[in-house]
């Protein structure tokens, strides 16, 4: 699996078989854990990873530029949320989350606005050794200062353990309606897709040889 995942996830849509990939299904607001897909966009793509540097699917996934079916959620800027997937991440690499503030709607907003990101989980280095936080929930919280209104949140798990091969994007989207907020802009804003480049260093990296320092892709992270 975790080597041959390119040509699993061609089989497993050959087939239409779920190919047994984590997918980041549930959304939570404190303590407390919503129901799968309930506020998280519902992928198309057997949890398959998108390998399209230029595909709009890197936005929300494949099946994932509508929100229809999805509820919005209140959320008080502030407050801690969580993403959870059905199986721990298994891959290596970044773990980010961005967000991006709808012009209507958060339901029928496809993401093609600007975005800014929030976090980014990267590898920790000890001993000549590196680890990567691969684990069923990631916790942050929204930030105190942004405007009011429906956004869309986006967690991204950036999967580099196959040097030389494409590396994949493993994403889902969250619908939020903040309040309690303030009255900053965010930035840098960037577009998805556009953002990544095949040459950015944590895109090509070789995390099996010499590998002592990463730059997780995107731009840098905006805090209040
Ligand atoms: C968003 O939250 C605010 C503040 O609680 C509320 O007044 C508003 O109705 C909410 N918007 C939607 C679409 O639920
Ligand atoms: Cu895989």
């Amino acid at each position: 699996m975790k080597a041959a995942c390119g040509l699993i996830a061609a089989l497993s849509l050959a087939v239409s078989e779920v190919s047994g990939h984590y997918i980041f299904q549930q959304f939570g607001v404190g303590s407390t854990k919503f129901g799968v897909y309930e506020h998280v966009r519902k992928n198309s793509n057997y949890n398959s990873p998108v390998l399209s540097l230029t595909s709009n699917d890197l936005r929300c996934n494949v099946g994932g530029a509508s929100g229809a079916g999805v509820a919005t959620l209140d959320v008080k800027a502030g407050e801690a949320f969580t993403f959870f997937t059905d199986v721990a991440v298994y891959h290596q690499g970044p773990i980010s989350l961005y967000m991006s503030k709808a012009p209507g709607k958060v339901s029928d907003y496809d993401g093609s606005g600007d975005w800014f990101k929030i976090y980014d989980w990267g590898p920790t280095f000890s001993g000549g050794q590196s680890s990567w936080p691969m684990r069923t929930s990631y916790q942050y919280n929204i930030p105190k200062c942004i405007q009011d209104g429906e956004y869309l949140l986006r967690i991204q798990s950036l999967a580099i353990h196959n040097p030389g091969s494409t590396p994949q994007f493993y994403v889902s989207c969250a619908q939020i309606n903040v309040s309690g907020g303030g009255n900053t802009t965010p930035n840098p804003m960037v577009k998805i897709p556009g953002i990544f480049k095949a040459t950015d260093p944590g895109y090509t990296a070789n995390i099996y040889n010499n590998f002592k320092s990463y730059t997780v892709p995107g731009p840098s992270v905006f805090t209040c």
